[in-house]
């Protein structure tokens, strides 16, 4: 053969057997025989062998091509990566259509699309071939995960029909079957892996695989919802973009309808829950959109999420299973927290068996006894809740629960202060405790020490390794890279550290000596002092040593510490105890004062004082706080006569009735995001 002659029958190949690639992988409608599919890539190969010239980005052959990658490259993304406001039940989704309705017109269509439970990216074709493939990251940066993505079967590498040639980014979901999920935990089981919570973390986890090749054994899958610059393509509505979609040779998912009126869209979303487990994929909602391009932009943006869309979530899906035991664990303050031991159930994607029960009040407003029947949930579709007893199945053997009257941990009398819920263990030497607080140092909210989890922490207190936080800075490699995972093989040999993971953790123990004060005080686990205090309490005095020598009257001077938190701080700090920890966590190099290196000038908010009560919509609360405090305001817990505002959002809880009995302005979310704006203050 000629090259001339290999060029083009190269060529005709990669296009039959992309055209039949999509007609197996995408329509799930082939037209030839696997033996006849898999002749075509084996000549294909045999051309690409002897003409490595001959080899395009493109090719069926190139899907796992890249070498394994240290880190993913950064990508802004062209246009921000949105998300979807919830409606949580009918009720705000008829709102919410009323609302658009009355904007918009009676008239208005909506599509309704299942939300799948993956993974958003957004791919990039150049002159019709793929170039690359984004994460959403925060919205505004995600990472290029292109030699990932090139690997999923549906995803084309070439565009076919209207979009052929074309330049153009579209967005979807990757996602992980329900089966496959499954099949890939059993397989991390007995490898003696992390098992996935869920398919959507599995989903998100494979398209983060260091090595393509994992990823490409990973089967995952994908529907497109979402064409950047549709105008650009002569579409005009939500519905066109998804037959353009369909027709350039993308996945997309065929369970979507084109409704004209309220009553359609909540019939289709009654339909979708009905169905849901006989879906393949994990659904965990319905997105409606308005349809029309141009009545979307007429309603636009709030800050995170578009007005013209919504995303209506599913009720927690419940399951029935037996009580079979109420425990109790003690936490890092001695709080005796009962918990429900119940026969594993599957809810939500993953398997349950324990779910917080929080104090003996709750057991006893919901009525629990041991051996009861139990309706159980995943609270927001991740936290185990216990709903309640089937009280008609009782056959009189159940039990009631009773509060252990000493610590299961140390043994020591437990003790519950009048005005107060919770029992406690007040034995400062308990082992639970001292577990709890070194779990809590390391976490995310605290000192963030990434990789410092509660197995492995469970672990090095066992072998000794680990008895206070200030431990963490004598751990060294060479310790780490012996302690065991917790995790066992099949063959039923403890997995080790390693040392790959030990340099990791030792990097991550000296990366958490220079964490904001705020951090390191809210990390030590004080009473009352939580993540707003302990940052009030930073910005007041500058240092952990201030804060020590501090007085009653000194520290209760401070806007948002009363005189609990107050009392709370010199406890600790008059403990000879806690005095030494500070001293030996100063010793070891961790930074007990603020590094200060404030941005002069950029201050609008100086002097302000917030409060934010009730749920945030396109931020959380913490969000909010950190935005508000790099401006130089302050956020506090409680709202006094001293408050400049309080920011009410959802379901305000009664701080908002305080602000208005003292005359303190409130403001809403969008006030909010005015100001963080612009600083601007509302009139
Ligand atoms: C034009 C489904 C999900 C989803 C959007 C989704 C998550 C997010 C979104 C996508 N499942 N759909 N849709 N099924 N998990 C709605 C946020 N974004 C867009 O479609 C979109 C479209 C935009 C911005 C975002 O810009 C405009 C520019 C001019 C006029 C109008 C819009």
């Amino acid at each position: 053969m000629t090259s001339q002659d290999a060029a083009e029958r190269a060529q005709k190949l990669r296009d039959l057997i992309a055209y039949h690639a999509w007609r197996y992988y995408v329509l799930d409608a082939p037209e030839i025989s696997d033996d006849a599919y898999d002749a075509l890539v084996r000549e294909l190969e045999q051309i690409e062998r002897e003409h490595p010239e001959l080899v395009t980005p493109d090719s069926p052959t190139q899907r796992v091509g890249a070498p394994p990658s240290e880190q993913f490259a950064p990508v802004r993304h062209a246009q921000r990566m949105y998300s979807l406001d919830n409606a949580m039940d009918e009720a705000e989704l008829v709102a919410w259509l009323e609302r658009v309705g009355r904007e918009l017109g009676t008239g208005t269509r909506f599509v309704c699309e299942l939300k799948i439970d993956g993974s958003s990216i957004a791919l990039t074709y150049r002159d019709g071939v793929l170039v690359r493939a984004a994460t959403r990251g925060d919205g505004a940066v995600g990472e290029d995960v292109t030699a990932n993505i090139r690997t999923i079967k549906t995803v084309p590498l070439r565009l076919i029909g209207p979009g052929a040639g074309a330049t153009v980014e579209v967005r979807g979901e990757v996602f992980m079957p329900k089966t496959s999920f499954e099949r890939l935990n059993e397989a991390q089981e007995a490898a003696g892996a992390a098992v996935f919570a869920n398919p959507r973390n599995a989903a998100a986890g494979s398209v983060r695989q260091k090595d393509p090749a994992v990823t490409a054994s990973r089967d995952l899958d994908t529907f497109l919802y979402q064409v950047v610059e549709p105008e650009r393509f002569g579409l005009a509505s939500q519905h066109e973009a998804l037959e353009w979609l369909r027709a350039s040779g993308f996945k997309v998912n065929p369970d979507v309808r084109v409704c004209s009126s309220a009553d359609e869209v909540l019939a289709f979303c009654r339909e979708a829950l009905s169905r849901r487990h006989d879906l393949p994929y994990e659904i965990d909602g319905v997105v409606v959109k308005v349809d029309s391009f141009a009545q979307q932009a007429e309603l636009g943006f709030t800050a995170k999420a578009p007005r013209w869309a919504i995303a209506y979530k599913f009720p927690p899906e419940e399951r029935t299973t037996k009580l079979l035991d109420i425990r109790v664990s003690v936490g890092r303050t001695g709080a005796l927290t009962p918990y429900a031991v119940f026969e594993p159930v599957r809810v939500a994607g993953s398997t349950i068996a324990r779910a917080t029960l929080h104090n003996a009040d709750e057991i006893a407003r919901k009525g629990l006894l041991i051996g009861d029947t139990i309706v159980v949930r995943k609270a927001g579709d991740v936290i185990p809740e216990v709903v309640g007893p089937l009280v008609e199945l009782r056959d009189g053997s159940e039990r009631p629960f009773v509060m252990p009257d000493s610590c299961p941990s140390c043994g020591a009398k437990v003790w519950k202060p009048e005005d107060e819920a919770v029992w406690r263990c007040v034995n400062a030497a308990c082992p639970a405790q001292r577990v709890e607080r070194l779990i809590h140092w390391a976490s995310r909210q605290a000192m963030d020490i990434e990789g410092m989890g509660e197995e492995l922490i469970r672990r090095l207190v066992d072998e000794g390794l680990l008895r206070d936080v200030s431990d963490f800075y004598r751990l060294d490699e060479e310790q780490l890279s012996r302690v065991a995972t917790g995790r066992v093989k099949k063959d039923g040999t403890p997995v080790l550290v390693g040392p790959v993971v030990a340099r990791k953790l030792a990097a991550a123990i000296e990366a958490s000596k220079h964490r904001p004060l705020a951090r390191l005080l809210f990390g030590l686990g004080i009473r009352h002092v939580g993540a707003t205090v302990a940052s009030v309490l930073a910005d007041a005095f500058g240092s952990l040593e201030a804060i020590g020598s501090a007085g009653l009257e000194e520290l209760a001077s401070v806007e948002g510490v009363g005189p609990v938190i107050a009392a709370s701080v010199r406890a600790f700090f008059e403990n000879p105890d806690n005095r030494d920890l500070v001293a030996r966590l100063a010793a070891a190099g961790v930074a007990t004062r603020e590094e200060r290196s404030e941005p002069a000038g950029n201050r609008p908010l100086d002097g302000l004082t917030f409060v934010l009560t009730g749920a945030l919509l396109s931020m959380t609360r913490e969000q909010a706080s950190e935005a508000l405090r790099s401006l130089g305001a302050k956020v506090t817990d409680s709202v006094s006569k001293k408050t400049s505002f309080v920011v009410v959002g959802e379901n305000p809880g009664s701080k908002r009735d305080k602000a208005l009995a003292l005359g303190v302005p409130v403001i809403g979310e969008e006030d909010l995001v005015r100001i963080l704006d612009s600083g601007e203050l509302p009139a």
